[in-house]
């Protein structure tokens, strides 16, 4: 994640003159935050008001949903292009009955005090469960400020969760998405690029920044990464592998291709025997979907499903609950500042030939 670009600048002008021009027609304006000081009118409303709130993944746990989201404060740290200003040291676990109903603040679920090899920046996590036991999975900054991947348990899905000692060896980049198959296998999805450093890997290495990936700009993008997990839920089972996305000719998206490269905040669902593999393109604020036979890919690019929201970044899950599928997502409605960010949720709907239905987060 990054925090300006001259494509968002162009890309939200544009769709904020578009809402203007609408939202003519429209009594129910509303304003939005000091950073835009347009009129639009939003899709939805925030979930929650009394804190700031991020990259939301949501599961059924019990019957009811429950929401991991980053919890965003104003750290008074300046915007830059490594995203310090997304200085994060908590995470408050939500719930909520059904899609609709009262949301429950659990009060904190972990601290990044009580992380021992933590550093900064509490990054967006996922949770999972399995044999009576909740997981919590957070990217954060080691004490050399490089991004890991942590676990932390739970008898309760709402916390509070303690950490292991250590980051699941093996781990680097952030955005954690979790997905167990229907034969109980479970698979971690993780990276994202610039301030979440996967172009800083190089076959499970760290390095310099001005001797990796991705300043070629013809090259085949970089890949979200994907790996099983072992039963403990703790532990990487196997090598790490790269999350192809193929075009319809069956070759790799290329670094160029901004509106369509994988960036940052994956996730995967399974719809009819498919595997959706979601994510966001970063800079050009899309979140696209890639279909495949298999969870470790690889997967066919097939489009945009979300128009970009307002704010920067663009993170998003995706849950069945009661036979309708939902997108939980976030937007800068509160504050229209892009650090300070409000989770929402709307339907999602997977028509018959299995494409998603673009969602436009804004009422036009
Ligand atoms: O919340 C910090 C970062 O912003 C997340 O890790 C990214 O996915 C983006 O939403």
């Amino acid at each position: 994640m990054r925090k300006f670009n001259p494509h968002y600048v162009l890309l939200a002008g544009l769709a904020i003159a578009l809402s203007g021009l609408v939202s003519c027609a429209s009594p129910a304006k509303k304003t939005v935050g000091a950073d835009t000081a347009k009129k639009v009118k939003f899709l939805t409303e925030p979930l929650i008001k009394s804190i700031y709130t991020a990259d939301p993944s949501a599961h059924v746990f019990n019957n009811k949903i429950y929401i991991y989201p980053s919890h965003d404060i104003d750290a008074g740290i300046a915007e830059n292009d490594n995203g310090d200003h997304f200085a994060m040291r908590d995470y408050h676990i939500l719930s909520i009955d059904s899609i609709g109903g009262k949301v429950t603040d659990h009060g904190v679920g972990l601290d990044i005090k009580d992380i021992p090899w933590a550093g900064r920046q509490l990054w967006a996590p996922d949770a999972a469960y399995k044999n009576g036991t909740y997981y919590l999975y957070f990217p954060v900054k080691d004490k050399k400020d490089i991004f890991h991947i942590g676990v932390a348990t739970s008898k309760d899905p709402a916390g509070p969760f303690k950490a292991e000692p250590q980051p699941i060896a093996g781990s680097y980049s952030i955005d954690p998405a979790v997905f167990t198959d229907t034969d109980g296998t479970t698979y971690m999805y993780f990276g994202g690029i610039w301030g979440g450093q996967l172009q800083r890997w190089v076959n499970g290495k760290y390095a310099n920044e001005s001797k990796t990936d991705g300043k070629d700009e013809d090259a085949p993008a970089i890949s979200c990464k994907v790996v099983k997990l072992k039963h403990n839920m703790k532990e990487f089972d196997g090598t790490v592998k790269d999350v192809v996305i193929l075009d319809s000719l069956g070759k790799p998206l290329l670094t160029k291709d901004h509106n369509r490269r994988f960036f940052e905040g994956s996730w995967m669902h399974k719809f009819n025997n498919k595997y959706y593999f979601t994510y966001s393109t970063g800079d050009t604020h899309l979140l696209c979907y890639a279909i495949g036979d298999s969870p470790m890919g690889p997967f066919t690019y097939k489009g945009v499903f979300m128009k970009p929201v307002q704010g920067w970044t663009t993170h998003h899950s995706i849950i069945e609950v009661k036979g309708k599928w939902h997108i939980f997502y976030h937007d800068t409605e509160l504050s229209g500042k892009t650090h300070l960010r409000n989770i929402k949720v709307t339907e999602l709907v997977h028509n018959a030939d299995g494409s998603i239905k673009l969602i436009d987060p804004f009422v036009k």
